[in-house]
């Protein structure tokens, strides 16, 4: 599965930039990259030496041509990023040198990198294991110190080193079992039966502290998604400018002017929230309207928080009850909106807190998100002592794992022969394999590193 073509790609985001970096990686990594970088006269280049660093010039071979003044690391396998031979190419940071520099080393040999294929050679090297490379991810990712910090206990190994505990622990439940199997004379109905129903209960509850972690894990990644709700005109689009401190969606006294979902996201005391506005819940005969109210009450229902926005200067409405309606099954928050004016809003009869604001003086705003914070809390942050947390595919391969565990725990309880509890555990190891990648198929490689960016 891994080939053994030496590959290159850009590894800093295109666009101008003080250095850009091009990597090159495979056996010919060196001889490759030797071809179009030459040093200064006087300088011996001495690849030759690992994790050494080079000045002089990007040149094209064919014409002599200078490309670019660079320098060159040279960094030979094993203690690479990859595990195979590594050159990095630093050139000035714009389109046409690292363009022109691409452009000579594939000439030279070098084949453009896949999304992320430097990091699945570090997994199929052996380097990392398929966490630790989606953490790899996740650091780019991450848009707060939380999410930060999380991935980077995932690449240190704090969530492989779960994973593989308990794959120790099935391991050896599963030897006992296969005992059984070789020796059916001898007796694993009472004590060895009892050891390893306690053994399954311990593996089960292992399990669900990780898949515990998944919902904390879903809102570092993507964000606690938080929708802005009400009938038109109430504030909705002032609310989030108001919160992003900056003219993001158009504000206007015309009823109906938000027609799409918008979607921002903003760091609340360290918490990243995923804000989407939407259009103005009402009856219209406008088409273009009704497709913003179908999407406004889509977004209710992804929403892990909704804020419905009342306007505090006008009596209740018949659409306010509408979308008070719309959440009562949801978390939410009522928000009182344009606290400057004179109140003539009754005090909404809900069960949700209930928070006065002004968008425009700002007054009210940091209630607001204290309250949101508040639900962050009591919902999804449940006592941790780590700061790892699991993303989809954990999730699924845990689910599964736990489906194999519970019918194991079955099988023992009703007595049945080992060869049955014995599938079940091998059922349940695999899927704690697809976790770190001790098993893994192609097509789950695929789908883990194409979502990469190119050059990492
Ligand atoms: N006085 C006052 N007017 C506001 C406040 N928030 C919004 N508005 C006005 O209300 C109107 C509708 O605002 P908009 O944000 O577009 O409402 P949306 O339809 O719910 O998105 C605009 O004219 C805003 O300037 C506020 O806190 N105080
Ligand atoms: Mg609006």
């Amino acid at each position: 599965m891994l080939d053994q073509d030496t590959i290159c790609a850009v590894s800093t985001p295109p666009g101008e930039g003080g250095i850009g970096i091009i990597r090159i990686s495979g056996n010919d990594a060196v001889a490759v990259a030797s071809k179009v970088f030459k040093p200064r006269a006087d300088k011996q280049l001495t690849p030759e030496e690992s994790h050494t660093i080079h000045y002089g010039h990007v040149m094209d071979p064919a014409t002599g041509d200078v490309v670019d003044e660079a320098l060159m690391t040279v960094m030979k396998s094993p203690a690479t990023y990859t595990r195979e031979d590594v050159v990095e190419i630093n050139c000035h940071g714009g389109m046409i040198p690292l363009r022109r520099t691409m452009e000579l080393l594939i000439a030279a040999g070098a084949r453009q990198a896949e999304p992320g294929e430097f990091t699945k050679r570090a997994f199929l090297n052996g380097r990392i294991d398929l966490v630790q490379a989606e953490a790899v991810m996740d650091i780019i990712r991450s848009r707060t110190e939380l999410s930060h910090r999380a991935a980077n206990e995932q690449l240190l190994g704090g969530l492989s080193s779960e994973v593989a505990a308990l794959r120790d622990r099935l391991l050896s439940a599963l030897a006992s079992v296969e005992a059984g199997i070789d020796f059916p004379e001898e007796d694993i109905e009472t004590d060895t039966g009892r050891l390893l129903a306690e053994d399954l209960a311990e593996l089960l509850s292992g399990v669900e502290k990780l898949l515990s972690s998944f919902i904390y894990g879903r809102i570092l990644r993507d964000g606690f998604a938080t929708a802005i709700v009400g009938r038109p005109n109430v504030g909705k689009s002032s609310l989030l400018n108001a919160l992003l401190k900056q003219d993001r969606a158009i504000v206007t006294p015309v009823p109906g002017t938000t027609r799409d979902v918008i979607e921002e996201y903003l760091n609340v005391g360290g918490m990243l929230l995923r804000i989407v506005d939407t259009a103005g819940i009402r009856e219209t005969h406008d088409m273009v309207e009704q497709e913003g109210v179908r999407r406004s009450l889509g977004a209710i229902e992804n929403a892990d928080v909704v804020l419905v926005v009342l306007d505090g200067s006008e009596p209740i409405h018949e659409s306010d009850y509408r979308v008070l309606d719309a959440v009562k099954e949801k978390k939410g928050i009522v928000i009182v909106n344009k606290s400057d004016l004179p109140r003539t809003l009754e005090r909404p009869d809900v069960q949700a807190p209930i928070i006065a604001v002004s968008c425009r003086t700002g007054e009210g705003l940091d209630d607001l998100k204290h309250a949101i914070l508040e639900m962050i809390q009591q919902g999804a942050v449940a006592a941790r002592d780590h700061a790892w947390a699991v993303n989809q595919r954990h999730r699924t391969a845990l689910e599964q794992a736990k489906a194999s565990l519970q019918k194991a725990s079955e099988s023992v309880t009703g007595g049945l022969s080992p060869e049955f509890i014995a599938v079940d555990l091998r059922g349940a190891l695999d899927s704690l394999g697809l976790i770190i990648g001790a098993t893994y198929t192609e097509d789950i490689l695929e789908r883990i590193f194409n979502d990469f960016c190119i050059g990492k």
